[in-house]
């Protein structure tokens, strides 16, 4: 798996997943402050032009959220995301899907502990 982040951008929740995963996955530094999400190879990826992206194999894909889901739902054995049917999966999702700052920071601040969060804290501050 091939994770393509800027450090100090959206690339963070999706770094943090696959430190959460305890799997091997490339990194690839797609630094937005030279424009490297504007590059024809990178393009290819993505074609928004926007970090976070991921690809699996054949599979590619971006949004932070979607690269979260897809990655608890690759590694299940990691226990990620409640699976379907299962009550706190309703809270799962809000949290996924919620895009506001504040209520996000609440969050974190609760993970701060957690040795995965501090690692990609560490790499997305760059
Ligand atoms: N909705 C997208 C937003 C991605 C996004 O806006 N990424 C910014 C960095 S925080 C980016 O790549 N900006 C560079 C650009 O727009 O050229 C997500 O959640 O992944």
């Amino acid at each position: 798996m091939k994770l393509y982040w800027s450090p100090r951008s959206r690339s963070f929740s999706a770094l943090w997943l696959m430190e959460e995963t305890g799997k091997p996955y490339e990194r690839v530094l797609t630094d937005i402050s030279t424009s490297a999400q504007k590059t024809p190879e990178y393009l290819a990826i993505n074609p928004m032009g926007k970090v976070p992206a991921l690809s699996d194999g054949e599979a590619t894909l971006a949004e932070a959220a979607a690269i979260c889901a897809y990655v608890a739902e690759r590694y299940p054995e990691a226990k990620l995301a409640p699976p379907p049917g299962d009550p706190l999966r309703a809270k799962y999702l809000y949290w996924l899907f919620l895009p506001s700052r504040p209520s996000f920071d609440r969050y974190i601040d609760r993970c701060a502990a957690r040795p995965a969060f501090q690692r990609a804290s560490a790499l997305a501050a760059g």
